[in-house]
């Protein structure tokens, strides 16, 4: 059962030795942002595989300037480095990609975990975990960064809306955060080939993605709403809608929000 008496162990980089190659772990104190630290590395030349993970981000982003708030030591807020050799088609599955193993590394504990187009993990209708992913422009050639901000820890009143949940709150229990992240990462690693073999990806992703065959309406920026079915995703990962009058097809990167239809 939740106990505030229940210790809340400090990230240590002792349980993150032992990670697949390439990823290795830093673990800071502070930071702005650890997107904004992981960026800044890849600009210096930094090779893929960095994990930064903090215990307090001061200006933690989502996407579109929205921010991701977590009180310190609560949760967990990394970022990963990627220097994506894939074809320019498939870098659109990379968030789908994080979220899909977000999901797998969570769902022997969560049954009920599922996705939601495109970068939330969700139980229910509560956001569980966010993803942003910035793509960086280097002298080694274009980076990804994959942030992830997991909530774990958080009692109801440490969350920033209604719509949030932890892992605390869901499974009535605090959790070790060190070995969830290794869990985390080792998901995201093993899995990572699936970015080669995107037919396959979009089946795994379908599959737990609780957007497709619901009614949706998709907010895009200048305030138009489009609304309809989820028919599918495409082969970039983009949500195919049907309006009614035809098709319309949602990229990632033009969306605002994506809620359920009234
Ligand atoms: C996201 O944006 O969901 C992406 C969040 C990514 C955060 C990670 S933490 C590590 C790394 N470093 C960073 O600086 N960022 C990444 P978006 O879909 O725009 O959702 C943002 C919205 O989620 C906010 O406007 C709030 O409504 C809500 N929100 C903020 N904090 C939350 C939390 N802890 N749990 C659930 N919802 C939250």
């Amino acid at each position: 059962m939740s106990d505030d008496a229940v210790p809340r162990p400090a990230l240590d980089p002792e349980h993150f030795v032992s990670l697949p190659r390439p990823l290795r772990v830093e673990v800071v104190d502070e930071t702005t942002s650890t997107n904004a630290l992981v960026v800044a590395r890849a600009k210096a030349g930094e090779p893929e595989g960095l994990v930064i993970v903090t215990e307090h981000q001061t200006a933690g982003r989502g996407r579109l300037d929205r921010v991701w708030e977590a009180p310190r030591g609560a949760s967990l807020t990394f970022s990963i480095l990627l220097r994506p050799d894939v074809a320019p088609a498939s870098w659109t599955w990379i968030p789908l990609l994080t979220g899909y193993a977000l999901q797998a590394a969570l769902a022997d504990r969560v049954p009920e975990v599922t996705l939601k187009w495109p970068n939330d993990v969700m139980v229910g209708e509560h956001k569980l975990a966010g993803i942003l992913v910035e793509r960086v422009e280097t002298d080694l050639g274009p980076a990804a960064v994959i942030g992830i901000g997991l909530n774990v820890n958080q009692t109801r009143d440490e969350l920033p809306t209604e719509i949030a949940t932890s892992l605390r709150i869901e499974l009535e229990e605090t959790f070790d955060r060190n070995p969830l992240l290794a869990q985390v990462l080792g998901s995201f690693r093993a899995l990572l080939p699936l970015l080669d073999q995107p037919e396959v990806l979009r089946a795994a992703y379908t599959d737990v993605c609780a957007t497709v065959g619901r009614t949706v309406d998709v907010h895009l920026p200048g305030g138009e709403t489009v609304r309809g079915e989820v028919l599918d995703l495409d082969q970039y990962g983009a949500l195919v809608l049907s309006t009614g009058d035809g098709t319309f097809t949602a990229h990632a990167g033009d969306v605002v929000h994506v809620r359920a239809a009234e």
